[in-house]
């Protein structure tokens, strides 16, 4: 007879192990907390997925290298492969994936879209060759660009502007020249199809939407794109009032943390020493110190930062070792970047629910036990 194992059997690998389903049609999975674990990377089995539109057939990924996309707003326009486009120099870049709306359910308003509460976030390793390089290829962006444009590759549907439905996304050009990279690898391995494959646009430190999948058109323009995700959408309005381009682009992401265990998915932990983990964030800035609260915040502990430093665009790991007795705890943390910004106890309402990263409503609420039932 075989003895008993002492770790956990292999995850099955079954959708709602790792995922909150919020919609299928297009897709729409939250991470569930627990699937973090304590690795700054998020693997691709549990990295949540957000569609505008449904996902592209299989068969564009069926031929990954022979992926065509265009470049215009270049002295020399043109297109490449994907195949042609490996052989410009190549980086990896870490960087945190997230979605705009994520935090949303904690909003008292309760705005349209998604109920995303902290999963509709990951922190993945990303290689491509760098926009910079790519529109140098073709002979460097005209002058009068201002912004870079990038187009999604899905089929529209018919009988509609395609400007309304489109997801075409804007950023400024500088931002573009920076950091941005074609991508056509998550984690080392070939980007998945609902994540984007062959090929997806990667900004580092901001807003998911601005990281556009499936990328079938690059161009440097003049203006911001005229798609209705990029004019009205995705913009940060009071409460009520209609969107348009005088309001702020999601563009940059808010400095934000939050724990993911232990228990994590409300399950019991024992009594003891336990430790307290969760990851920090700041777009392009990194962060610099957080505290952790078991009282809503009147006294608050620093935690220590583990694993490595991606950069200032990843999430850190921080953990906070506690001596735990039986009962209900209810644990915040709160994130300080590198330009000094500190997360709110409470995020500013916003009409669709954007850019939450107030620390009280993230609370991890830990049920401890003397002994396991
Ligand atoms: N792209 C495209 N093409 N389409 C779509 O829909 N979405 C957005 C991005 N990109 C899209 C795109 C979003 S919105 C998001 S978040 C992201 O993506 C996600 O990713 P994944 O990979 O995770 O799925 Mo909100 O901000």
């Amino acid at each position: 007879a075989s003895a008993t194992p002492s770790v956990r059997p292999m995850p099955t690998g079954k959708l709602a192990d790792w995922f909150i389903l919020h919609n299928d049609r297009p897709w729409a999975l939250e991470t569930r907390r627990a699937a973090y674990g304590i690795a700054p990377i998020t693997p691709q089995s549990a990295f949540f997925v957000r569609n505008n539109l449904p996902t592209p057939p299989e068969s564009i990924i069926a031929n990954r290298d022979g992926w065509r996309f265009e470049v215009s707003g270049v002295a020399r326009p043109g297109s490449l492969t994907l195949a042609e486009l490996k052989a410009l120099p190549t980086r990896v870049v870490a960087s945190v994936l997230q979605c705009s709306g994520n935090g949303r359910a904690f909003f008292p308003h309760r705005p349209s879209g998604s109920p995303w509460s902290l999963g509709a976030a990951g922190c993945a390793l990303w290689t491509g060759v760098r926009v910079a390089d790519v529109l140098e290829h073709f002979g460097g962006a005209l002058e009068e660009a201002q912004y870079l444009t990038a187009t999604g590759a899905e089929d529209l549907p018919e009988g509609v502007d395609a400007d309304q439905v489109v997801v075409e996304r804007s950023i400024p050009l500088d931002k573009g020249m920076d950091d941005c990279l074609l991508a056509w690898e998550m984690n080392g391995e070939p980007l998945p199809l609902v994540h984007g494959g062959p090929l997806r646009l990667i900004v580092p430190g901001y807003y998911g939407v601005n990281n556009v999948k499936w990328v079938r058109r690059l161009a440097p323009t003049a203006a911001e794109s005229g798609a209705k995700i990029q004019v009205s959408g995705y913009r940060v309005r009071e409460v009520g009032e209609s969107g348009g381009p005088q309001h702020p682009s999601m563009w940059r992401m808010n400095v934000k943390s939050w724990l993911n265990g232990p228990g994590g998915d409300g399950g019991p932990v024992v009594a003891g020493k336990a430790m307290l983990y969760g990851v920090a964030f700041s777009g392009e800035r990194g962060v610099s110190r957080v505290e952790v609260s078991a009282d809503e915040g009147q006294t608050w502990r620093e935690a220590d930062f583990v694993g490595p430093d991606l950069g200032p665009n990843a999430w850190r790991s921080f953990v906070l070792p506690v001596e735990l007795a039986a009962g209900e705890y209810r644990f915040v943390s709160r994130a300080t970047d590198r330009q000094g910004d500190t997360q709110p106890a409470d995020a500013t309402p916003n009409h669709r629910g954007y850019g939450h990263n107030g620390w009280r409503d993230a609370a991890l609420t830990v049920n401890v036990v003397n002994t396991l039932p």
